[in-house]
Formats: C-alpha cells, sequence, structure tokens
C-alpha cells in the first residue's frame, strides 16, 4: 500500500500541477481519481465489489448472455449479419470499459485489464475506414448513419471516448483513445459550422469532447462541443423517435441553452448536456452558460428533486414533468439521473466554489444513486421509487441497461469527488478515508482523512509536510449539519438543531470563518497537524412543502447525509400500517442489512393492526425499524416507504 501510495502521489503531482495551471476559470479543480487512495470502510468495500462483482456481471451480460460484443465481432467480419439488441446497445460496452479502467486504478486488476484489452481489439477492427463506428449501422445499412438525430449514434460515440480517455488515463495504452480520435475527427468533418447542422439525440458527445480536448490538447474538440450546445434551441432536432415528443421540451430543445431557465424533458440527457455546458465553461470561461445553469437548477432543486436527490419522477418520458410533481411509488428517478446530478452538482461546484452543489451531490450519491446497485453488487435498479407495495425486485440486467455500468463507472471514480485545490487553496468536499496530495507553492501536503461517515460525523485530518507553508484547508460544512435540508425550501427540517459542527486543531478548538459553505482553516500548516471535525449527526424529520401533494401529513428521516424508509423485512412484512407522529422518538441502533453494517434507526410507534379474530381494527405499539434507504430490497421484495404518515386518517387512504 505505501509503494502504491508513493506512486500515486508522484503521478498525481503532475496531473494536479496540470489541472490548476491550465484552468482559471474554475473556483475549484478537482482532484483527479486516481491520485487519491480510498481506505473508507463505507466506500472501499462498495469500490472493491464493483471492481469484482458489477463488472463480473456486466461482463457476463455484455458478452454472453446479450449481444453486445458480438456485433463488433460482426461489424469487423462485415459478412451481412444480423444486429442483435437496441440501437445504443454499444454505450454500455463503452461505459463497462470506463468503469474497467477506473477498477483497474483502484485495485491493479490484470483481469480486467486483459478483458478491456480484448473487447478494445473488436471495437477497434469494427471502425470503418473513415472513422465512423456505430454497430447498429455498420450492420443495418451504413447509407442510412448520420441522418436520424435521435438514433445516439452521437451518445454512443461519447461514451466511447470516455471511455477511451479513461483506458489511456489508467494504463497509457494508446489504441482505444486513437479509435475515438479517428472517430471524433469524422464527427468533426462531417457537422460543425459551414457543414452540416447536427443536434444531439442524446447529449452525452459534449461532456466527451471536452474530456477528448483536456486529454489530447487539441482546441477543435472543445469548439465542436460548443458547437453542438449551440446547436439547441434553434428548432433543428428532428428524428423518428422524437416526433412524439415535439414541443415538450424532451430534447431540452425548445430555447438556447444560455438562454434557458426551466428543466424539461428528459432527465438523463438533462444532466449530460448541463455537465457538458459546464465543462466548456470550465475550459472557455463563458458565464452565459454559468447563468442558465443557475435558473435551471434552482428549478431542478427548489421544485423537481426527490428527497434522495433522484430526479425525472416520470416513465413516460423518463423525466421531469411539471413542478411538485413528486410521486412516491411511481417515482421513475432513474440511476442514471442521479449519476446524472452528481456529475453535474461537481462541475457547479467547481465553477462557483460553492458547497451547495456538494450537498446536492451528496444526496443523489448515498441515496438516489446508490440505491441503484444492490448490497451484493450484482443486483440493480433501474427506477428507484420511494415506497413500494413489495412487488419491485432487483434485476440482473434490463432490455435497456444503461444503469449497471452507469453505476459502476460512478463508483469506480468516486476518487474524484472528495478533493478539490485551487492554488494554496485545499477543499474537502467529501468525508471519505482517504491519503492524497496537494502540490503547494513550496512543497507537497499529503492529507490523511480518517472517519466512519455516513455512520458517525467525526473526522480525522492529518498533515503531513516537509517544510512549514501557509495554505488554507476548507472542510464542506454540510447544509442538513446547520439546519437545512436542502438549498431552497423543499424539504426542512421539523424540529430545530442547535448543535453545529466544530473544529480541533491539534486539540484545540478552532474558530474557523464560512466561506460559501466551507468552514476556512487558514494558517502555517507542519506535519502532524491533526484536524479534528465533527458533524452532528442528529436524526431529523423531514417536511416537504405543502405542494408535494404525496407527502403532506408525512415526514421522512434523515441522519447525516442518509434518507431513511421502513421496510417490511424489518416490520413483520407490513410498513403501510405505521404512523410517525411528528414528536415519535427514535434512536440509532447498529444493525446489518445481509452483510452491509448500517446505522438503523428505532422507535416505539403506532401502527394499525386487522385483529381478524375480533373482527376489528385496532392501533397498537410496536417496534419499528428504519434502514438507510439505499439498503432497501437486499432481502427480497418488500414492501417500503420513506414518507411516513403522521396521522392515522393518512393510513386510512394507503392501507395495503
Ligand atoms: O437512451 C439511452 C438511455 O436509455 C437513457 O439515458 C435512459 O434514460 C434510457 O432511456
Ligand atoms: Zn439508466
Amino acid at each position: 500500500m505505501q509503494k502504491r501510495f508513493f506512486l500515486f502521489l508522484v503521478v498525481g503531482i503532475f496531473l494536479h500541477a496540470e489541472s490548476f495551471s491550465q484552468n482559471e476559470n474554475v473556483r475549484i479543480n478537482p482532484v483527479n481519481f486516481s491520485t487519491v487512495v480510498i481506505t473508507d470502510p463505507f466506500w472501499k468495500p462498495k469500490i472493491d465489489k464493483v471492481a469484482t462483482k458489477t463488472l463480473e456481471a456486466c461482463i457476463y451480460q455484455t458478452e454472453f448472455k446479450t449481444g453486445r460484443i458480438r456485433n463488433f465481432e460482426k461489424a469487423a467480419r462485415n459478412k451481412g449479419e444480423k444486429h442483435e439488441g437496441v440501437f445504443y446497445d454499444d454505450s454500455d460496452v463503452f461505459k463497462a470499459i470506463e468503469a474497467m479502467a477506473y477498477s483497474i486504478k483502484n485495485t491493479g486488476s490484470s483481469e480486467l485489464e486483459k478483458k478491456a484489452d480484448e473487447w478494445i481489439d473488436k471495437i477497434a477492427a469494427a471502425q470503418q475506414p473513415d472513422g465512423y463506428l456505430n454497430t447498429f449501422y455498420v450492420l443495418t445499412g451504413l447509407e442510412k448513419r448520420w441522418q436520424d438525430m435521435s438514433m445516439h449514434e452521437d451518445y454512443c460515440g461519447g461514451h466511447m471516448i470516455e471511455a477511451a480517455v479513461a483506458y489511456f488515463d489508467a494504463t497509457g495504452k494508446r489504441k482505444f483513445l486513437d479509435v475515438a480520435i479517428r472517430w471524433a475527427d469524422h464527427f468533426d468533418q462531417t457537422f460543425g459550422p459551414g457543414k452540416k447542422d447536427w443536434v444531439t439525440g442524446h447529449q452525452e458527445l459534449e461532456l466527451a469532447l471536452v474530456k477528448l480536448y483536456r486529454t489530447t490538447k487539441n482546441q477543435h474538440y472543445l469548439k465542436l462541443a460548443d458547437w453542438l450546445l449551440s446547436e439547441r434551441g434553434k428548432r433543428l432536432a428532428k428524428g423518428y423517435t422524437w416526433s412524439e415528443w415535439k414541443d415538450t421540451g424532451y430534447t431540452q430543445d425548445l430555447m438556447p441553452v444560455k438562454e434557458q431557465s426551466e428543466i424539461t424533458g428528459h432527465a438523463v440527457r438533462a444532466m449530460y448536456m448541463y455537465t457538458g455546458a459546464a465543462d466548456v465553461a470550465a475550459n472557455t470561461g463563458d458565464q452565459d452558460y454559468l447563468k442558465a445553469m443557475r435558473r435551471v437548477w434552482e428549478d431542478v432543486v427548489f421544485r423537481n428533486m426527490y428527497i434522495t436527490g433522484g430526479i425525472g419522477s416520470a416513465g413516460s418520458n423518463e423525466g421531469f414533468t411539471v413542478d411538485y410533481d413528486l410521486p412516491n411509488e411511481q417515482a421513475y428517478c432513474e440511476t442514471c439521473a442521479s449519476v446524472g446530478m452528481i456529475f453535474w452538482n461537481q462541475r457547479m461546484n467547481m465553477l462557483t466554489g460553492n458547497a451547495e452543489y456538494i450537498d446536492i451531490l451528496e444526496k443523489s450519491l448515498y441515496n438516489g444513486a446508490l440505491d441503484g446497485l444492490s448490497i451484493s453488487g450484482d443486483r440493480f435498479f433501474y427506477g428507484n421509487p420511494l415506497a413500494s407495495i413489495g412487488k419491485s425486485a432487483r434485476k440482473e440486467w434490463f432490455g435497456t441497461a444503461c444503469c449497471p455500468s452507469n453505476i459502476a463507472r460512478m463508483i469506480a471514480s468516486l476518487g474524484g469527488y472528495i478533493y478539490g485545490q485551487k492554488a494554496n487553496k485545499i477543499f474537502v468536499n467529501l468525508f471519505v478515508s482517504s491519503q492524497t496530495s496537494f502540490p503547494l507553492q513550496k512543497n507537497i501536503l499529503q492529507l490523511k482523512q480518517e472517519t466512519e461517515y455516513p455512520w458517525t460525523g467525526k473526522m480525522k485530518f492529518t498533515v503531513q509536510i516537509p517544510r512549514k507553508e501557509k495554505a488554507t484547508i476548507a472542510l464542506r460544512i454540510p447544509g442538513w449539519a446547520m439546519d437545512k435540508a436542502v438549498p431552497g425550501d423543499l424539504y426542512t427540517f421539523l424540529d430545530k438543531s442547535v448543535s453545529r459542527p466544530t473544529i480541533n486543531i491539534n486539540g484545540q478548538a478552532y474558530a474557523y470563518a464560512i466561506d460559501n459553505g466551507y468552514a476556512v482553516i487558514d494558517r502555517e500548516w507542519k506535519s502532524g497537524d491533526i484536524i479534528e471535525y465533527v458533524l452532528p449527526m442528529e436524526i431529523r424529520k423531514v417536511g416537504s412543502r405543502p405542494e408535494i401533494k404525496e407527502n403532506n401529513a408525512r415526514i421522512a428521516l434523515q441522519r447525516g447525509p442518509v434518507i431513511y424508509c421502513v421496510e417490511g423485512a424489518d416490520n413483520d412484512g407490513k410498513v403501510w400500517n405505521i404512523v410517525s407522529s411528528k414528536e415519535s422518538s427514535w434512536k440509532i441502533e447498529p444493525y446489518n442489512v445481509v452483510d452491509e453494517p448500517i446505522v438503523s434507526l428505532v422507535a416505539s410507534l403506532p401502527v394499525v393492526e386487522v385483529d381478524k379474530v375480533a373482527n376489528r381494527i385496532q392501533m397498537i405499539n410496536k417496534p419499528v425499524r428504519a434502514i438507510p434507504y439505499y439498503t432497501w430490497c437486499n432481502r427480497g421484495s418488500n414492501p417500503m416507504q420513506i414518507w411516513l404518515p403522521t396521522s392515522i386518517e393518512d393510513i386510512k387512504i394507503n392501507y395495503r
């Protein structure tokens, strides 16, 4: 571990130095994931599970159970064989390779590298002489390519670029990157100012092109990303599968991106687009994207987001509907949309330096996104409802299988979301036991973080630095630790807390200043300095704005960033009969869901029972247990609820 950490540090110093010397347009440069060594008791087992179980499942499905890899083989043979599956299936191969790349970096797995190399050879062999690559059109008729904007050729290309960049970063091998460059050059020769117009069918290519620009330093790719964003809002979008969505905002094409202020349409498309816009802005300094995105972000967070950080309530458009339309049982909340929220909010934090974006990132990460992956690592949720009558089940795979490899690549690259830096200012965004290094003006500061978050709110940071140097360490103060359930007032804590975060440095209380949501520690650092940071981990009852009809007279439970639910498996099979008044008294109790050690919440609460013998309905008090939402449905299909009724009246309506 020590040797590996040293290697990480050396590579990291170059990566850091490069990123922050280059980018004057951002307030925070995220620290590259590959320079962060995660040792965390909560996340490390998950990262390891992704590298084994999750990727095993993805590989099995991609290669054997479905024709995804066969499609590349057939495209390379060019013998007129049939395409298998859906027209965007190539994207899942690429996302799996991206997750493999991060996992190779995390675990050093030579097996994964061998598999990725094997797939990359097949992908490269299927590339057309002009750089084009999409197995659907290669196998169904190349003459039809680039005619229907809704057909995801650009989306698949974008995922290929992301995977190729990640694989190059992880292994230094260029083969896949060269395939991606040839594809991007083909796209660049075909579309752009003075060439053909193109509105991306499913946004993704924009953010991918910025990654390619960062890797190759070729400005063309950045300009192309910016141009693609500028194509939106001119009503140029055309495509067979879009006709029914015309004028609904489904494709975020009703207004130019820089003029948008409302969130509309397909949630994943929207998240990827705003992530791409932020990435362009981070490299061009264009302020108009940021202004528009702040407006849209407020529309999401203030009116259209679940308490889990999930977004996109409707299955019909896999996206947004009208303000406050946030049904619980019917919530769509695609795993990919929560992953997209994580991407976008990281970029917003980077551009603005404001910690509130990380509050939302953290909310989506620990709840809406993490719920998408089973504890075993090989079962998945596509949608993540907030209530269930017990018919939901985690699945091995899906017909449209975007979510499994998406959550895999997210967790595998978690190291990239923990720290940031701007010159001599270090930012701690997430609380995850880990180590990394920061190049300062004169020194390299090594920071070690130790914590059992999210189960406790105690963090210990140890500094190592060769010579004393003045620098700032900014620790994120989560909104929930300051009595604010979310930015805006969609959700509020029902009881007031007086506890506040505390900081001790070398055993002495430190009176910190707060700047943009960070506790700022400004001092000359020396080796062995220790920061102890304590966040109040109280059980909070949460209410929501009255406009969210389904939550009226209901409360939810939160502790730290974790949203809780009640599940049948812990409560005699029933959870729709529980009443939890605003005054109910909950306590913490360590518990295990399957083999996941968690902190559960317990209370004695009135429940409605049917007494069949006496032929009557009665209320009795029973012990009730709540578990973290992300752990539900790991013990078979069970009823579940996040929002608990506060009175019997609501039970009458909803009792099952
Ligand atoms: O269209 C590709 C992916 O499939 C989308 O991101 C998901 O919402 C699903 O429709
Ligand atoms: Zn998905």
